[in-house]
């Protein structure tokens, strides 16, 4: 079976952040198995700001689902766990977005790959940049540590995790 190397966002910034974020995780194997993950981080609202703060992680991971049924996987936990439909941008319990695909370039939406904003977003670049820092951006040519060195850092910090 081909296998993939995948990197996935989450995010949360309703209920207990923390469980939902851990909760996500534990339903994606056997499909997807978790290889590597970023700390947690807490951080300011981007794009809409009358909402609460964000917890943010990314996560390397193999699967052998192709591109759309990743995305349907992922949807589909989103909805058990109980997303309800919002605005562009507003507060969600789970978010779940494919960042890359292997080297995969992908421009049929809603599958966009790379996520096609990563690399304005210090809620994705510094978490991605915790498992890999060298990974290269297969359509701006960039590794994920240049693309951090150019954005602003401001409004995220490291969260200490209750286990
Ligand atoms: N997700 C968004 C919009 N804004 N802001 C932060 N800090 N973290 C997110 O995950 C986030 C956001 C849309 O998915
Ligand atoms: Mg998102
Ligand atoms: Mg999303």
């Amino acid at each position: 079976m081909k296998m993939s190397r995948v990197f996935i966002a989450l995010g949360s910034n309703l209920g207990n952040r923390q469980a939902n974020l851990r909760g996500a995780l534990a339903r994606f194997a056997p499909q997807v198995v978790v290889r590597d993950e970023s700390y947690i981080y807490e951080t300011a609202p981007w794009g809409y700001a009358d909402q609460p703060a964000f917890l943010n992680m990314v996560v390397e991971a193999e699967t052998s689902l192709e591109p759309g049924a990743l995305l349907a996987f992922l949807k589909n936990i989103e909805q058990e766990m109980g997303r309800e439909a919002t605005f562009r941008n507003g507060p969600r319990l789970i978010d779940l977005d494919i960042l890359f695909y292997d080297d995969l370039v992908l421009d049929s939406p809603p599958l966009v790959i790379p996520h096609p904003r990563l690399h304005e977003r210090a809620f994705v670049l510094v978490p991605l940049a915790d498992i890999a820092p060298d990974l290269l951006h297969p359509v701006l040519g960039e590794t994920v540590l240049g693309l951090l060195m150019e954005i602003e850092l401001n409004g995220i910090a490291r969260f200490a995790e209750d286990l």
